[in-house]
């Protein structure tokens, strides 16, 4: 039996002649949804006494999920669900059905209540739009740093370039984290125009698209919980507009250089800061999720889905009953991922900048503070600048 998604198939192909099959780490369930989604490819085949199925989730034939198998302290079994959303994704223009938003509503809420990410199919961003922003991303990294460097972030409006060593996400450890990245809170505001004509349109059709999705998203959450509707999306009404910090990061993974410090990261671990992230990852792998138990669990890369989880102004404001995960992203131990790069696009939501978040339920389980409190709290922590 062969079965896949036809566009990937070169993909795919590309990949098994490369680092050949490696077992798949998610259940028959997973496997099942993903299949329904023509994400996952079965083979069968024959062996001396039985057939045996090997079923190989595209993210599996990554090298990175083969050395992250190797790994002590880490748990491959323990999945992050996976939820479709139906008729919430974005080719839909009509308004979900009741039993739609409950089904949808109920899903992410099982999630965040118990690991905080979810896998989401059937979204909506097409791949085209994905694939223009990671080009765009992937030519401003590769300029020199002279050039990269004048566009130095301001951290007042959150948006351009962050070179390697200017942020510590783990502060506790203070870590060297080996990460480069863009932000870009703004559609007009700075952008490599001359060097990379591609990244503002890229940008603002991912805005565009991210924006629906998130008041779709915020909606679920409202119904979850058993909120009035509007109740998340009326504290986002500035997404990517004025008086709102929510901010769409490009992130670049350099290779490992030969010696690094011992205590060298890609990504320190962390917990976001807003309402809740969508995490675009490209096939390397290497994020890895804390469970509530506090063993790291492998977000594995599924082609085709946004990985979203829980931000802590989410977390404050539930009073504790979604949760902001801690997650952190590994340098490979195998020589060949050690030498390529990494890709990954987030777009970090957070509500206005002057909206007071305090615990829905009415108790004292965090202190009310205003968004852009928190923000700036956090990001003048992590940023050396
Ligand atoms: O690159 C990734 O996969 C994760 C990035 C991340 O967690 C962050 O920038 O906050």
């Amino acid at each position: 039996m062969f079965l896949c998604s036809y566009s990937s198939l070169l993909k795919i192909f590309a990949f098994h002649l490369c680092f050949g099959f490696s077992s798949c780490l998610l259940d028959n369930a997973t496997i099942g949804e993903l299949k329904k989604n023509k994400i996952v490819m079965l083979i069968s085949w024959p062996q001396p006494t039985s057939v045996c199925r090997l079923g190989c989730v595209v993210a599996s034939l990554t090298p990175e999920h083969r050395y992250q198998q190797k790994m002590e302290g880490i748990t491959p079994g323990r999945r992050i669900p996976l939820v479709d959303l139906g008729q919430l994704g974005l080719m839909h223009d009509e308004e979900p059905s009741q039993e739609e938003w409950q089904r949808v509503a109920r899903q992410l809420h099982d999630a965040f209540t118990d690991i905080g990410f979810v896998y989401l199919t059937n979204h909506g961003v097409s791949d085209d739009q994905m694939d223009h922003l990671f080009k765009s991303s992937a030519t401003f990294f590769n300029l020199d740093e002279e050039t990269k460097i004048r566009y130095q972030r301001d951290p007042e409006k959150q948006q351009g370039y962050v070179a390697v060593d200017r942020e510590t996400l783990d502060t506790k450890e203070m870590s060297h984290e080996l990460r480069e990245a863009y932000d870009l809170s703004r559609v007009d505001g700075l952008f490599p125009d001359v060097e990379v004509p591609s990244l503002r349109p890229a940008a603002a059709s991912f805005y565009k698209s991210c924006t629906t999705l998130t008041n779709r998203l915020l909606i679920a959450l409202a119904h979850s919980l058993g909120l009035e509707r509007n109740l998340f999306t009326s504290a986002h009404k500035g997404l990517c507009k004025d008086n709102n910090l929510t901010c769409l990061r490009l992130l670049h993974y350099p290779p490992v250089p030969d010696t690094i410090p011992e205590n060298t990261i890609r990504c320190g671990a962390h917990t976001d800061y807003g309402t809740i992230t969508l995490l675009f990852q490209d096939n390397m792998g290497g994020l890895q999720v804390r469970e509530r138990g506090g063993s790291w669990v492998e977000a594995v890369p599924v082609p085709g889905t946004i990985l979203v989880n829980v931000g802590d102004l989410l977390q404050f404001w539930t009073a504790d009953k979604f949760l902001a995960t801690e997650h952190r992203v590994l340098i490979p131990k195998e020589e060949l991922q050690r030498k390529a790069s990494r890709h990954s696009i987030a777009f970090f939501i957070n509500p206005d900048n002057s909206v007071l978040i305090k615990p829905l339920d009415g108790s004292s389980s965090h202190q009310p503070i205003t968004v852009k409190d928190h923000l700036f709290y956090k990001l003048r922590k992590s940023h050396n600048y």
